[in-house]
């Protein structure tokens, strides 16, 4: 049996980061949609991550991506954000996106190219200091396109130098969280292509430097949840970029694809302590909503991530401990379906009610007229989008 108490208090202290790029505009490499009501800076970005926190209750931060959300006063758009109910989180530094990267940033063969790229991971600390970011939230699109295109070796060299300045610039309280890719935008290999390079690289660095474990970032048929296990027993998973995915880094809403693989993540997560806050487990969101309304579309993801884990803290862990050791497998086994089958949503509605929120968000924000009003107050601008 498990104790609804514990149930309750653990999904009402679970935080979900949206990501500030998920409100603009966005698109695959053959097109960019442009959708009505974007928001046209970061300051609308944050309102718009407010609105997903008002109606979940769950997601209080958002995280940046600069220069995506480059603006001149970071104290400003933190009190912004204070002011709206919410707090800024992870700062994504964006090292990928000038002619200069071509080749890399950090482990670009020019050193020059590299300084630049360093400057900029170390800008991205001057404005947690500022925004009170706990998370500088690295990733590299650096790699090779060709055998003997550039050394492998030397690259990682590279990157674990660049990896120890920016480490040691970090204040108290700031994590560096190093996330890994398999391929896209390098097609023969990337820098950082799995979490045992990641993870490599955190344990030469220091216990502030954490693996992050974006879901779409595998090759298909990867066992995420046997990484998040291990990841979690060595104290190195910083946490999360939830999407789902039917091919590539597919960047669909999370539980679209394959609810059961989240819920199993969310089990390992639960039955491994990732739950309490002292595990320092930041369970964010990396999505783009190209087709679909973005603000109803994060609502969603954040609802499917909760309704995972719930799920998952319906698993009868004392039940399932006994079963393992008898080796009774059916039984075991059982523990994680029943649990997978039960229909978390009357669960999750009397709790929105308890927290004074509607049990239906998404029909409410529907109802709220939110749309129709920033669709018109934002008409006459230019949308921030991928680059803004
Ligand atoms: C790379 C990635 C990374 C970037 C984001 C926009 O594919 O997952 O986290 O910062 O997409
Ligand atoms: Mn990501
Ligand atoms: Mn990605």
């Amino acid at each position: 049996m498990t104790d609804q108490r514990a149930v309750r208090e653990a999904l009402r202290t679970q935080h979900i980061e949206t990501p500030s790029w998920a409100y603009g505009n966005s698109g695959t490499r053959f097109k960019v949609f442009a959708q009505e009501g974007v928001p046209r800076d970061a300051y609308e970005k944050i309102d718009d991550a407010a609105v997903v926190h008002r109606y979940t209750g769950v997601a209080p931060t958002v995280a940046l991506h600069i220069p995506w959300d480059r603006v001149t006063d970071y104290g400003d758009l933190a009190r912004h954000a204070r002011e709206r109910g919410i707090g800024i989180g992870a700062i994504n530094p964006n090292v990928f996106q000038e002619d200069e990267y071509r080749l890399g940033s950090v482990c670009n063969p020019d050193p020059a190219v590299r300084r630049k790229a360093l400057d900029h991971l170390l800008e991205c600390v001057d404005i947690m200091d500022v925004t009170g970011s706990a998370d500088l939230s690295l990733w590299f699109a650096d790699g090779t396109n060709y055998p003997g295109q550039d050394s492998i070796a030397d690259r990682q060299e590279r990157l674990s130098e660049a990896l120890r300045a920016v480490y040691d610039r970090l204040g108290d309280g700031q994590r560096m969280l190093v996330e890994y890719k398999l391929f896209e935008p390098a097609f023969y290999t990337m820098d950082v292509p799995d979490w045992g390079t990641s993870y490599a690289h955190c344990v030469d660095l220091g216990p502030r430097a954490k693996v992050l474990v974006d879901t779409g970032h595998h090759a298909p048929g990867t066992n995420i949840e046997f990484i998040v296990a291990f990841l979690l027993a060595r104290s190195r998973l910083g946490g999360f970029h939830f999407n789902s995915r039917f091919y590539a880094d597919d960047d669909l809403m999370v539980g679209a694809a394959d609810p059961y693989q989240l819920f199993r993540i969310m089990v390992e997560i639960v039955l491994g302590g990732g739950l309490e806050p002292a595990a320092g487990v930041a369970f964010m969101l990396d999505q783009c909503h190209n087709i679909e309304p973005k603000i109803p579309a994060l609502i969603r993801s954040v609802l499917n991530v909760q309704e995972a884990t719930a799920k998952a803290l319906l698993v009868d862990a004392a039940a399932l401990r006994g079963f393992q050791r008898e080796g009774d497998v059916l039984s075991a086994n059982a523990v994680l379906t029943d649990a997978f089958a039960t229909d978390v949503r009357p669960l999750l509605a009397e709790l929105r009610e308890d927290m004074g929120l509607d049990p239906d968000p998404i029909a409410a924000y529907r109802r709220s007229g939110h749309f129709e009003r920033i669709r018109a107050e934002r008409a006459d601008g230019a949308a921030a989008g991928w680059g803004a």
